[in-house]
């Protein structure tokens, strides 16, 4: 799934398997119409902003409990760049959230900003780094995906489709 958000051809190939043997020679603006407009919008800033996102999913464990968000940021450009935000409908607040130990307890700190550096990787991943989806709604649901916007310091916006699962998926 490295390649998830990389081009939106292998996206395109992905979702349309009947499809598979055109992508190779298909045009840009089949492409865009062989997508349906929201795939084709969710991609479209991904190569633009130079940030792959790889294995994305959400940890679903019951509606009343906040689901976390874990993924692997890879930065592909020679300039340093920080995510410093999420947002997405189908959780209300999306935060930015580390696990931490203090003081022998683990504990969920919110943080501003995580740097990722030029050609560089940063995991969002179980005790770790993840994101907080706060009150997840009817979307959030096992088998299902919930598109969520990362936001970072330049601007710019990748949008990354998150499947939902169960407490017990190790993401892979
Ligand atoms: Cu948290």
């Amino acid at each position: 799934m490295k390649t998830l958000m990389r081009t939106v051809r292998e996206w395109s190939c992905m979702r349309a398997p009947g499809r598979a043997r055109l992508c190779p020679t298909i045009s840009a603006a089949a492409r865009a119409a062989l997508s349906a407009g929201f795939i084709a919008a969710a991609i479209a800033p991904a190569a633009a902003a130079g940030v792959s996102v790889e294995n994305p999913w959400l940890r679903f464990i019951i509606a009343s409990r906040p689901a976390a968000g874990y993924f692997t940021l890879h930065n592909d450009t020679g300039t340093a760049i920080e995510l410093t935000g999420a947002s997405s409908t189908a959780c209300g607040m999306l935060m930015l959230h580390q696990t931490k130990e203090v003081n022998g307890v683990e504990k969920m700190l919110p943080v501003k900003s995580v740097a990722v550096p030029a050609h560089g990787t940063v995991s969002f991943a179980p005790g770790g780094y993840h994101l907080m989806c706060v009150s997840p709604g009817a979307a959030v649901a096992q088998g299902r995906s919930v598109p969520i916007v990362l936001k970072f310091s330049d601007g710019k916006t990748v949008t990354a489709d998150f499947p939902v699962k169960g407490p017990g998926n190790a993401g892979k």
